[in-house]
């Protein structure tokens, strides 16, 4: 019989070097130690035939119009919208390390309008929370490996942020919540599990689309 409580889909965000992939790593093993039935996921998903032209882009091995390349990371979400929407129904606990935020984000903040930038993700599955990491981008520089990407500059990720802070404004406190990513790991773990855990027994609610009102 069909779980009658879907999973819940969850989403972290931030900027590059505010610690998504140690947090979603740590909540990973947070959730196998509970015994939650999980899967974690990453946007861009290198791993496909379009997320190997993106991570080309992202290396500068290649280069591609702005709009080409929001359209193909806006297309590898697109791969995988159809599993992600078993995996809930099935009860799954779905984590994603970053997802439609970033695209709006990154790509307006090249001076593309946010309209035109959310247009080909409209009707993907949408999160029931998002978890946004915030650092400065002085913070996220003195990080360790920054720079190594395209966008990892200081004055792209001053743009980025402040989309981010114009995009969570569309939402509750229950369905996008910013978390000091500046403070000490374990701390921003525990706010992390915080958020994530009482979710994981499963939602009754329906799943909601990109971008219908939150
Ligand atoms: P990551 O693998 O998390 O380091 O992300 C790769 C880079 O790609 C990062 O600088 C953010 C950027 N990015 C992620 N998703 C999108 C998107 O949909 N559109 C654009 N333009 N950039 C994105």
């Amino acid at each position: 019989m069909e779980n009658p409580r879907r999973g819940a889909f969850i989403v972290v965000e931030g900027l590059d070097r505010s610690g998504k992939t140690t947090q979603v790593a740590t909540l990973k093993s947070r959730l196998e130690a509970e015994g939650i039935s999980a899967t974690i996921l990453k946007f861009p998903d290198r791993t496909t035939a379009i997320g190997q032209m993106i991570d080309s882009y992202l290396r500068s091995h290649s280069d591609l119009d702005d709009r080409a390349i929001h359209l193909l990371f806006s297309a590898n979400r697109w791969e995988l919208a159809t599993s992600i929407e078993r995996m809930l129904a099935a009860g799954t606990t779905v984590v994603c390390d970053r997802y439609a935020f970033s695209g709006v984000a990154f790509s307006s903040a090249k001076g593309l309008s946010l309209d035109w930038c959310r247009a080909p993700d409209e009707s993907l599955p949408a999160p029931d929370v998002t978890i946004f990491l915030d650092i400065t981008p002085e913070q996220a520089q003195s990080r360790g490996g920054y720079g190594e990407e395209r966008y990892e500059k200081q004055e792209v990720q001053r743009k980025v942020r402040a989309i981010f802070g114009e995009i969570s404004c569309e939402f509750n406190e229950e369905t996008w919540v910013t978390i000091d990513a500046g403070k000490e790991r374990e701390e921003v773990a525990s706010q992390v599990w915080k958020i994530v855990g009482p979710l994981t027994s499963g939602l009754s609610r329906p799943l909601k689309r990109l971008w219908h009102p939150q």
